[in-house]
């Protein structure tokens, strides 16, 4: 049975998980659902209720990371492969950006929702910002000529910090992760994992061959 990717376009969990099914050329059904209605079929498989879901005939993998793990257990060609210390930096920064980051990120987008300043959440998304732009020196992906797991984990959530106030996010001084950002969102690897699909209707069985 070819795998079966519930999917969100816009969420960022999803994206990296379609981008490494992308580059691993792994097949499966996508099928584009609604947060706000989610499909039954897909909650049966994974009571969580989040995205990505891959779900095969024996197992379901509902985390991204892991969805990220299986595309790449027959090495990509075209996936930079990592120093031992760059997968500890992948590490580090991949963690930094699933907890720290991205707490600041949802304050600072829907700071009404939490009863908090976005300042203070922008100024935060900045510092770790900084931080990054210190540890990386991209060309034109993190660590040179290859997209690594690194890029596609991470920049899904830096874009939206871009989206949240692209004014303010093209001001600040992490001009490195700028271009990398512009370079990200200008590529085919972006383009290939964000194409449009109508959402899946059970009823239609209407579901996508990916990529
Ligand atoms: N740790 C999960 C997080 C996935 C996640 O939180 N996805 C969000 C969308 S971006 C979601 O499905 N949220 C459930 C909802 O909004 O109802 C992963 O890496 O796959």
């Amino acid at each position: 049975m070819t795998p079966i990717l519930y999917s969100f376009r816009r969420c960022p969990y999803a994206m990296r998980a379609r981008m490494a099914l992308i580059l691993a050329s792994k097949k499966c059904e996508l099928r584009e659902i609604l947060l706000k209605d989610k499909p039954d079929e897909m909650l049966k498989v994974s009571s969580k209720g989040t995205v990505p879901v891959l779900q095969f005939t024996n197992k379901v993998l509902d985390e991204s990371l892991d969805i990220i793990s299986w595309a790449m257990e027959s090495p990509a060609s075209n996936v930079h492969i990592y120093s031992e210390a760059e997968e500890s930096l992948a590490l580090e920064l991949v963690q930094l950006f699933d907890s720290k980051f991205k707490y600041h990120l949802d304050r600072y987008k829907y700071s009404s929702r939490y009863g908090v300043d976005p300042r203070d959440h922008q100024q935060e998304c900045r510092v770790i910002l900084e931080n990054l732009e210190a540890k990386i020196k991209p060309n034109p992906w993190i660590f040179g000529n290859a997209v690594s797991l690194l890029d596609i984990s991470i920049l899904p959530f830096i874009r939206q910090c871009k989206i949240a106030n692209p004014d303010w996010f093209f001001a600040q001084d992490f001009v490195k992760v700028i271009d990398l950002l512009n370079y990200f969102e200008n590529g085919n690897l972006f383009a290939q994992a964000m194409q449009k699909y109508d959402l899946w209707d059970p009823t239609k069985n209407n579901g996508n061959i990916f990529p």
